[in-house]
């Protein structure tokens, strides 16, 4: 075997070496790609917020949401207001044009009635789940449409 051949069959066996280490890392770095995809889509359950009472979801939303509301003949706008169990919910109801007033009887709520461009500001504690009926109680005005509705989710 002459010296050359030596060189070339050395320079062979690098560049296989090298093909099959650079196939490895490819390889490795690939299953980390595919294991960390299936931990991100993993959900994740956390038992600390994942309560189990009506008491334990207050807590956990016990944060303040505003909302304005209009009133006019014969509409609130916005008519359909979503919270979450446990927000403290305040709400600025402003008449926009003649007499109303902002009612919500399960959550003892009921402003003046108010003239045009009166506001008044009422605030309760989002404390039941479900879907609430609010209304306007001149006498009339409910019957004429004047209703919205309070959506407490989880
Ligand atoms: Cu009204």
């Amino acid at each position: 075997m002459s010296n050359n051949n030596f060189l070339v069959i050395i320079f062979l066996a690098l560049i296989v070496g090298v093909g099959v280490f650079y196939i490895k890392s490819q390889t490795s770095q690939n299953l980390d790609r595919t294991l960390n995809t299936v931990s991100n889509s993993m959900p994740v359950i956390d038992e600390s917020t994942n309560p189990s009472s009506v008491d334990e979801m207050i807590a956990i939303n016990n944060n303040a949401v505003n909302f304005n509301v209009e009133g006019g003949s014969f509409y609130f706008k916005p008519n359909e207001i979503k919270v979450k169990l446990g927000q403290t919910v305040k709400i600025e109801f402003t008449s926009k044009s003649g007499l109303h007033d902002f009612v919500l009887d399960e959550f003892n709520i009921k402003t003046k009635v108010l003239s045009s461009g009166k506001s008044e500001i009422v605030e309760f504690t989002a404390d039941k789940l479900g879907q609430f009926e609010f209304y306007c109680s001149v006498p009339g005005h409910r019957q004429s449409g004047m209703i919205g509705k309070l959506i407490v989710e989880e």
